[in-house]
């Protein structure tokens, strides 16, 4: 989808049209005042104040009709340069622009306003010449937004457009809107039942409904047979700590504003813990170690409790209780590009079995300025990040690098993904860590018979099980390959009073083979079944009637393909397996 922002023209363009919309906005609604207008990555919107008036969207078309009208009339957008007196002396009967103007340094001496026919607006430009160049937009929606941002204010109406030089350019990001609107994991989530949210369990608090928790249980024992292969050894561990044991990890101090607040209990005061890796500290500390023992993989599927802001929390992308696919690898200072080198081959391989392809490296390193979130040692910071630059470098990985994103214990490597709507996100990550190990007094035998401070790898391949899912459902368009569907196949018997029996056995031996099946006899006409199980994004229907009865087969049709095969019962049992075993790929 074009980011409209970032390209000049477009920016101009839809911010012309946002004042072609306030101006059919005051046609026909003349108590209208307008608070701003500016430019977003999708468009444009305007915060407008009715004075009670409520547009829904079946009024944008009339608003639309109007833009049209006045863009057609063609009248030229004309600049004018005023003074901060001048200006406050013209709007002085509008308190929202009255309010900018009065924000505005002194030393602003020139105020710019543009004008166009009976409209004029506030508004620094620039803008196209002439209304004439609106002829390609499209409003979007409206909502409600209280001025300011702030819910103590009044609450505005806000509506959106979008605007371009072309029908076909329009015509493609309506599209791709549309696109994203169905891609979005919220919506799935709900058709699929994947998981629900309530208000009396809290913001940011997703419950797992079994569709959901079942694909999450294969994401589990798939990543988890992998991590067990690479030596990887996993622990439980309680979503709770002391105060003093974040004390110690240095979270207290650098982390406190993500973590819930403290709860005291008899003498003890706790908080839910926003990270694992100091309780993995503890049990790597619980052992003497030698060298010959490193690198000790401790893997964790861990819940973490994060603040995050009421307006920030997105389905399972961003909550505020999530599930981490965590582990803590200590290793010696040698073993350190290995391992490294190990997790981003993890990740490269994860992401092929899901067929992801979109995607990017990004370098997470300090900011060397901000002394508060980062500890102070510059030879170790330089040190650990040219050691990420080198492991990249020697691996071909193409990769960005993000000033101010480090971890406040070390620079990490992260996966960057685009979501369906809003900012790109964070999925895999792998840090590197000298100073936690430092804190928690960690240690191990050296050849020499010397006491040496490991170093720690944080890393989590999905992230966490709660944000990969939110992206994997997007990527996948609610359409889960074969081995991660709840329901692996429907069964629909042609007509459910002769051949339900027939589809029972066929039931039956799927089910006695592990293929998840389900069974439609409702007394529904085929078609609306057929239809039914498409919209369920089933990967595949069987339709059993006369013919495959008598000869014993089944006809399959596969999700999003035209037409039917028939096979035998046990070869289409083959075909299941054999995909499932491949798996792991998308369709
Ligand atoms: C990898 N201590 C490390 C760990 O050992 C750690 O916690 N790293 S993290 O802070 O980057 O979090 C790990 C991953 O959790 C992130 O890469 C991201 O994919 C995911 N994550 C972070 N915040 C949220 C959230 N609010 N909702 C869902 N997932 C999140
Ligand atoms: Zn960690």
């Amino acid at each position: 989808m074009q980011n409209i922002k970032e390209n000049e023209r477009l920016s101009m363009l839809n911010h012309s049209c946002a004042h072609l919309l306030a101006q059919a906005v005051k046609h026909l609604y003349p108590e209208a005042k307008f608070w701003v207008g500016p430019v977003i990555e999708e468009g444009f919107y305007y915060d407008i104040d009715l004075n009670g008036a409520v547009v829904k969207e079946e009024d944008l078309p009339s608003i639309e009709k109007e833009m049209k009208k006045i863009a057609k009339d063609g009248k030229k957008i004309i600049r004018h340069e005023i003074s901060k007196k001048e200006a406050l002396e013209q709007f002085k009967d509008d308190p929202y622009k009255l309010d900018l103007i009065q924000r505005m340094n002194e030393e602003e001496t020139v105020i710019s306003c543009y004008t166009q026919g009976d409209f004029t607006d506030l508004c620094r430009g620039p803008h196209v010449e002439s209304v004439k160049e609106l002829k390609h937009f499209k409003l979007l929606k409206v909502s409600g937004a209280y001025w300011k941002g702030d819910s103590n204010n009044k609450m505005l109406q806000r509506i959106y457009g979008v605007c371009f030089d072309t029908e076909e350019d329009l015509n493609a990001h309506l599209a791709a809107l549309e696109d994203a609107r169905q891609r979005d994991h919220r919506k799935i989530g709900k058709e699929q039942e994947l998981y629900m949210t309530s208000d009396l369990v809290g913001a940011g608090m997703p419950l797992w409904l079994p569709n959901g928790a079942f694909i999450r249980k294969q994401l589990e024992n798939y990543i988890y047979d992998k991590e067990r292969k690479l030596g990887y050894e996993h622990v439980y561990t309680p979503c709770v700590g002391t105060v003093d044991l974040y004390k110690t990890s240095g979270h207290w101090d650098h982390y406190q504003e993500n973590m819930f607040p403290k709860m005291t209990v008899d003498d003890e005061e706790f908080v839910l813990r926003p990270m694992n890796c100091p309780h993995h500290m503890l049990i790597y500390k619980n052992k003497l170690h030698s060298y010959r023992d490193l690198p000790i993989r401790i893997g964790e599927f861990a819940t973490d409790f994060r603040y995050e802001a009421s307006g920030a929390v997105k389905g399972l992308e961003r909550v505020r209780c999530m599930c981490q696919n965590d582990a803590h690898l200590f290793v010696t200072p040698e073993q350190i590009k290995d391992e490294f080198k190990k997790v981003v081959r993890l990740i490269l391989e994860v992401y092929q079995d899901f067929g992801i392809q979109n995607y990017k490296f990004r370098l997470s390193l300090r900011d060397p300025e901000d002394k508060e979130k980062y500890f102070d040692d510059d030879e170790m910071w330089n040190a650990a990040e040219s050691k990420l630059r080198e492991v990249l470098d020697e691996l071909g990985v193409e990769y960005f690098e993000a000033l101010g994103e480090a971890a406040f214990y070390g620079p990490k490597l992260d996966v960057e993904v685009k979501p369906a709507v809003g900012p790109d996100v964070t999925l895999s990550t792998c840090q590197l860590d000298f100073l936690l190990p430092r804190r928690f007094d960690l240690c191990y035998i050296d050849k020499d018979g010397e006491k040496k401070t490991p170093v720690v790898l944080h890393r989590a391949i999905f992230g966490t099980f709660d944000r990969f899912t939110a992206f994997f459902i997007e990527e996948c368009k609610g359409a889960f390959p074969l081995w991660l569907s709840p329901i692996q196949v429907n069964i629909i018997p042609v007509n459910p009073e002769v051949h339900a029996d027939y589809a029972k056995e066929v039931c039956e031996f799927l089910r006695s083979n592990d293929i998840r099946a389900s069974l439609d006899d409702r007394n529904e006409k085929l078609g609306y079944r057929m239809r039914e199980s498409q919209i369920k994004k089933i990967p595949y229907t069987l339709i059993l009637g006369d013919r495959e009865e008598q000869d014993h087969m089944v006809s399959y049709r596969e999700y999003h393909q035209e037409g039917t095969s028939t096979l035998s019962q046990e070869a289409f049992v083959n075909l299941l397996k054999e995909e499932v075993k491949n798996k792991r790929k998308n369709k």
